[in-house]
């Protein structure tokens, strides 16, 4: 190809949810820069745009679930209820696009397939599926970490006559009104979407393969008064969540669980049963419900209580019961426990009776089959580097992402990779566990700065070095393994898809200490300017 008639771009940002928006916000409307975006989808959102399911809702409160960067945004606008709804964060994201004039910036409908490093021109060399050729200093990656979706492998699924739909992407439309629907999949997506339909629908069949500890969620209306109390008081908001462990806008507990009277557990658990929030409930109670297996077993023992008062069935409670530790992502809900009083929702246990086929008419499992005329996967994601792996992505010598990855994925800080020059990623592997907006924040100011300062210090390239990113991965290992969360199978190890290597892929020391880190640790475990490797 004539090299001439490849543009060239300062950076190239791939996707435009929180990430690749804000990216795209720093580095073309702050640092001048020469940028282009790619998202695949038609328009901005990331997950907002993709998850349209019913009842889809952060569970991230709706006074922190947003950008704290621009005081007038903080001020201008406004929310209703204490979480948001998926239309609710889309017209939010959409109105930053324009507000910041990111649109511009983007090519939409275009999927990056493929980014090699060339290391005699040291510049990124980015194809897409449009066949977009061009190059660029840098790559910024805002990929999404629960954004490739998980449509397990059943077989016959093609042969399905009715409608089939994965909850993270939900097309327009959908009337579910009446029919029989089979939702698959009880974590967090499949709780919201269980709830959501079940008053809608004609049968509602629930493949439950684990039972889940969920807590509820607290929806209800803010008042103008509380608004405007939150929104005089941002500056201290955002100091505190971003000092704080998980960001989610409340203070973390700093009692032991195992200190105190069973009385009390009761009635700490019971306050924050009633004010809502799951992080809440495994954060803000008590300091070492993610840690301790006693502190863990009084939380799971309060809920499995709730459980068996709420579900009238005494064998659907028991089905709906989980026994191992309390330590998944902690769910919160709208009433799901309730839903199976309901007449028309039926619970099927997946764990005993597995699922052996879909079938032309619904699904197929050892103890029968289930009549449908929709099935829902809310199966969940190929979580962190699932939109990595699926672009042919070398670094130096052409080394391929998968081959850096082969146990399991890294990344030093969470944004960079050793032989992966001037590439940086937003929640890449081992980035913060938290509510995610202020940790996005975090990493993009941080690539933002890193960029400036290679632009005034005339420096090329920016890797880690592997000596750093070996240390961070063992940070990162030694404190998951602290921690109960390790010891059960969930997508935050990548446990849920089978063949998916069972690796740490956060950090999870919480915010506060993240940002110390990056601030403390400067550039000390980067290399500048590294010369090329011999390709092989
Ligand atoms: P995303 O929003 O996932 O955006 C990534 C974008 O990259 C996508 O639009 C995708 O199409 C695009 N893309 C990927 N690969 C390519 C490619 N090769 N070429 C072009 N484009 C590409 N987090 C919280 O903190 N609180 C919550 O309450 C919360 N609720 C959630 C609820 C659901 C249903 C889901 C799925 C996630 C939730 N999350 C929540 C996590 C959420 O993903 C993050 O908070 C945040 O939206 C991530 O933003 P992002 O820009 O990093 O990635
Ligand atoms: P999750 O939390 O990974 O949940 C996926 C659900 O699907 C979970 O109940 C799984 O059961 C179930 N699943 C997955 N594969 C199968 C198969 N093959 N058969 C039966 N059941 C299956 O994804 P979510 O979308 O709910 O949530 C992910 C995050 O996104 C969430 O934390 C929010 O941050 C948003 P399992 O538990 O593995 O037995």
């Amino acid at each position: 190809d004539s090299v001439t008639n490849v543009p060239e771009f300062d950076a190239v940002v791939v996707g435009a949810g929180f990430a690749g928006l804000y990216a795209v916000h720093k580095l073309r409307n702050e640092l001048g820069l020469h940028v282009r975006g790619y998202e695949k989808g038609t328009g901005v959102g990331g997950t907002w745009y993709w998850n349209r399911y019913p009842g889809a809702l952060s569970d991230t409160r709706s006074f922190v679930y947003r950008y704290s960067f621009d005081k007038a945004l903080l001020q201008d606008w406004t929310w209703k209820n204490t979480y948001l709804t998926q239309p609710e964060i889309l017209e939010y994201l959409e109105h930053v696009a324009d507000r910041f004039d990111i649109r511009q910036s983007f090519q939409f409908s275009t999927k990056v397939t493929a980014a090699h490093f060339n290391e005699e021109t040291n510049l990124w060399e980015i194809v897409t599926d449009r066949g977009d050729k061009v190059r660029a200093k840098f790559i910024v990656n805002g990929l999404g970490l629960l954004s490739a979706t998980n449509v397990p492998n059943f077989k016959g699924r093609e042969t399905f006559k009715g409608e089939q739909y994965h909850t993270g992407a939900w097309p327009a439309g959908v009337d579910l009104n009446g029919k029989r629907v089979g939702v698959i999949g009880t974590g967090s997506t499949g709780v919201q979407t269980i709830t959501a339909i079940a008053p809608e629908v004609g049968h509602l069949t629930v493949f439950q393969r684990s039972p889940q500890y969920s807590v509820p969620v607290g929806l209800r209306p803010q008042s103008e008064e509380e608004i405007t109390e939150i929104k005089k008081n941002y500056d201290e908001i955002w100091k505190q969540v971003k000092s704080s462990a998980v960001a989610f806008g409340f203070e973390e507990s700093n009692i032991s669980a195992v200190t105190v009277s069973k009385e009390e557990q009761e009635r700490v658990f019971e306050a924050a049963w009633n004010e809502g929030g799951g992080f809440y409930f495994m954060f803000g109670t008590f300091n070492d419900i993610a840690i301790n297996p006693e502190a863990n077993e009084a939380a799971a023992n309060f809920i499995r209580k709730k459980i068996h008062e709420i579900v009238k069935d005494p064998k659907t409670a028991r089905k709906l019961t989980p026994t191992d530790y309390y330590a998944k992502r902690p769910l919160c809900d709208n009433g799901y426990y309730q839903t199976f009083n309901r007449d028309n929702v039926s619970l099927v246990d997946v764990k005993e009776n597995l699922i052996v086929e879909i079938t032309p008419k619904g699904v197929r499992t050892t103890d029968g089959e289930y009549e449908l005329d929709v099935i829902i996967y809310a199966t969940g994601f190929d979580a962190v580097e699932g939109n990595y792996v699926k672009i042919d992505l070398r670094g130096r010598g052409g080394v391929s992402i998968n081959e850096k990855w082969a146990d399991g994925p890294t990344g030093y800080l969470g944004m960079t990779n050793t032989d992966f020059p001037n590439m940086f990623m937003v929640l890449g592997p081992n980035g913060p566990f938290t509510n995610l907006t202020p940790s996005i924040e975090t990493q993009v100011e941080w690539i933002s700065d890193t960029v400036k300062y290679m632009m005034e210090n005339n420096m090329t390239t920016i890797e880690p070095t592997q000596e750093a990113e070996n240390e961070w991965l063992a940070l990162c290992k030694s404190m998951a393994e602290a921690t109960l969360f390790s010891k059960i199978e969930s997508w935050i190890f990548g446990a849920n898809i089978p063949g998916k290597k069972n690796a740490v892929r956060f950090y999870v020391g919480g915010l506060g200490n993240y940002r110390s880190f990056i601030k403390e640790a400067g550039y000390k475990g980067f290399a500048f300017d590294r010369a090329a490797v011999k390709k092989k």
